[in-house]
């Protein structure tokens, strides 16, 4: 791919953002109304064309894709982020069995960092829930993250909001029936330098704290998929009164890769 210099890239992506932006695409599925993929999101197939930071990451790819060779696209940046399957379908299974009553009163998870769809396809792929919304606020990362929820054959399951969280949150409070949403956030933890810190203060967590989260997740059951080394006192103080919040460190190959909390109403 040859290299755009930064100004055209930001022209190409601010174009990008504002197609993307005229497509609210509300679920069905991928159609013409689909996010397009854009020269951000790519499928490498050798070692060479991929970036020298993210090349650790790729070589993981079938743990976190067991269907990356069927077009799995990414964008170089979502690599960071991304949940491998495995952990994704895990959490999938335990976020309806730590909060008590998922079962029978909640319908709808809401993906506060969507990213490139690891965990809402998990969702998605559950068949738990009567509507997965996936936010996105980068219109190639929602992109990449569409293609890949119709790799997995689950785009018709999910609906993907081109939005920034936060934003979107205040603005549709009064639509949102919190008696009936439970929230899953995946936020970025501000690199992949965060591990050089022995405890992981959530409270500096960039760009957004746990208590930013919290804030618009208030009311609700939310899940915080967060670094394994997060301070666990921030997390308690969280806990409603007379309530726990459950903490579970998602483990491969003997190493845990983070923890998520789940905090009750
Ligand atoms: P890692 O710690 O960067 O890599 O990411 P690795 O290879 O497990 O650890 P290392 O000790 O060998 O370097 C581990 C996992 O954490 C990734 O697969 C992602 O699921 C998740 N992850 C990493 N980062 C940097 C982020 C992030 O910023 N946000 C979120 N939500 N998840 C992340």
């Amino acid at each position: 791919m040859p290299k755009r210099s930064g100004k055209r890239k930001r022209a190409q992506k601010e174009a990008d953002e504002e197609e993307a932006a005229g497509n609210a695409y509300t679920g069905s599925a991928a159609g013409p109304d689909a996010f397009r993929l854009t020269d951000e999101c790519h499928h490498y197939q050798k070692r060479r064309e991929v970036p020298w930071d993210i090349q650790k990451y790729w070589e993981q790819r079938y743990s976190i894709w067991s269907a990356y060779d069927d077009g799995i696209q990414m964008t170089d940046d979502a690599w960071f982020g991304v949940t491998p399957e495995r952990v994704a379908n895990q959490v999938a299974i335990d976020i309806c069995e730590v909060f008590p009553d998922i079962s029978t009163e909640k319908t709808t998870i809401i993906d506060m960092f969507g990213g490139a769809g690891g965990n809402s396809i998990a969702f998605a792929l559950s068949k738990r829930w009567e509507h997965v919304i996936s936010i996105e606020k980068d219109a190639s990362v929602i992109a990449c993250a569409q293609n890949n929820a119709a790799v997995y054959e689950v785009s018709e399951y999910i609906t993907f909001i081109h939005a920034d969280s936060f934003t979107y949150l205040s603005e549709n409070a009064s639509s949102i029936d919190k008696s009936k949403t439970v929230m899953f956030g995946s936020p970025p933890w501000g690199g992949p330098g965060y591990s050089t810190d022995k405890v992981f203060n959530l409270r500096t967590m960039k760009p957004y704290s746990l208590q930013d989260i919290h804030k618009v997740c208030s009311g609700m059951d939310f899940a915080l998929f967060l670094p394994r080394t997060s301070d666990l006192n921030q997390i308690a103080k969280l806990a409603p009164q007379d309530k726990k919040i459950d903490v579970v460190q998602y483990c491969m190959e003997g190493a845990s890769k983070a923890m998520v909390a789940y905090i009750p109403t």
